[in-house]
């Protein structure tokens, strides 16, 4: 009896212990306070852990890093270029409108008064010839139909403006393909007169109107020249055919015009290297380049583009253009930096040849068809 008694006392001890040892393993002696110095210290992060919540990192997706698909621009319509531009021909408007003012602030219509016309529009690039015969024109029909208010002179100089531009003459781009093959232009010009911008302005309207395009970098005297052309086509999803640099510019065309005939594009435009005038070697190579091309056919369209602050001296560069490649199309830019407007007059009356496009400016879409009527209304400004 005592043994039993005993050995239940030990298991009561034992039972007790080891409850014991339980309890202290569930309740962990708290660890002790810090120290005061790292409270602070805490407090100091405490404001950054809110700032950046962890999930903010954690939920990143990783297309973020990825490049996002090119997305191709969407030209301006050409339709009403020109009138939407007529600010940029602000400084040409000057000369014009002084020459009308010049007119009104005249009792009579007499010789001085003409003679001031005459200085404003040759002033304006007109071209001294064109000019005595615009002058010539309005001065005989002022004096049979008795005009004299602002609205009625500027309305007979705006319809002699016009006429000297001859409205008659064909300027659409020949940019369809012809019989099966893509149009060829072809574009050739002085060094800087605007011919890669034109070249990239150029496919950004048929693109829009669409045609598919096939640039040829056919200036291969810099790499840097095909970079630019390859630029302007990336913008509109155009190819480009180029070669190394200093490859035969005529070989780079013609595997231009090769591709845009294996692709079945529209139109290839080819963009040749800045030659001058006089140096017969250049001359002769743009010859050539134009020939070789024509062993897939004839060259549908060869632009020549005229920097028109350059005024009178430009037109001597562009006859011998006009003896090397047979021009069928003049393109005159930079009439945004210009109080010559005038000349468009100039140009088409010594080269009879038609101004087709004009540059207005250095934007993607500052390039407009060329219509008389629509220059000569903002060459002149708001009617009075
Ligand atoms: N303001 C203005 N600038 C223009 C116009 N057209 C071209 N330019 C500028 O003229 C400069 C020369 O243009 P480019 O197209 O490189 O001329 P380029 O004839 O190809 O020159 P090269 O290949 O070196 O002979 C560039 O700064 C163009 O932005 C225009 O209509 N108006
Ligand atoms: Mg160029």
């Amino acid at each position: 009896m005592d043994y039993l008694v005993v050995a239940l006392v030990i298991l009561a001890v034992l039972l007790v212990a080891a409850l014991g040892l339980v309890t202290l393993r569930r309740r962990p002696a708290p660890p002790p306070p810090p120290p005061a110095a790292e409270r602070v210290e805490v407090t100091v992060v405490e404001p950054e852990v809110t700032v950046t919540p962890p999930e903010t990192v954690v939920e990143a997706p990783p297309e973020v890093v990825e490049a996002p698909p090119p997305v191709l621009e969407r030209p301006e319509p050409t339709a009403g270029r020109l009138v939407r531009l007529r600010a940029r021909l602000a400084r040409s408007q000057n000369l014009f409108s002084k020459g009308l003012l010049g007119l009104l602030s005249h009792d009579r219509l007499d010789d001085e008064a003409w003679e001031e016309v005459e200085d404003s529009l040759i002033g304006a690039d007109v071209g001294v010839e064109a000019t005595r015969e615009i002058v010539a024109r309005l001065r005989e029909r002022t004096r049979i139909l008795g005009t004299r208010s602002q609205a009625e002179l500027r309305g007979l100089l705006a319809e002699e403006l016009v006429a000297a531009l001859d409205p008659t003459m064909d300027r659409s781009l020949r940019a369809d393909p012809v019989g099966g093959r893509p149009a060829v232009l072809l574009v050739v010009g002085v060094n800087g007169s605007g011919k890669t911008t034109t070249c990239g302005k150029i496919a950004r309207v048929l693109v829009a109107d669409g045609h598919s395009v096939v640039l040829g970098a056919a200036d291969t005297f810099r790499a840097a020249a095909a970079d630019q052309l390859a630029t302007w086509a990336e913008r509109v999803g155009a190819e480009v055919v180029r070669g190394p640099e200093g490859a035969d510019p005529a070989a780079v065309a013609y595997d231009a015009v090769r591709r845009g005939i294996e692709a079945g594009v529209d139109t290839v435009l080819v963009d040749t290297a800045g030659r001058l005038q006089n140096k017969v070697g250049l001359m002769d190579e743009l010859g050539k380049v134009k020939r070789v091309v024509e062993k897939h056919g004839p060259v549908t369209e060869t632009l020549l583009v005229l920097d028109a602050t350059t005024g009178q001296n430009g037109l001597e560069q562009a006859r011998v253009f006009t003896d090397v490649v047979n021009v069928t199309g003049v393109v005159l830019t930079k009439l945004d930096g210009t109080a010559k407007g005038g000349i468009v007059i100039a140009v088409q009356r010594k080269l009879g040849i038609p101004v087709k496009l004009v540059g207005l400016g250095e934007g993607p879409d500052d390039l407009a068809p060329f219509d008389p009527e629509q220059f000569v209304d903002a060459l002149l400004g708001a009617p009075a």
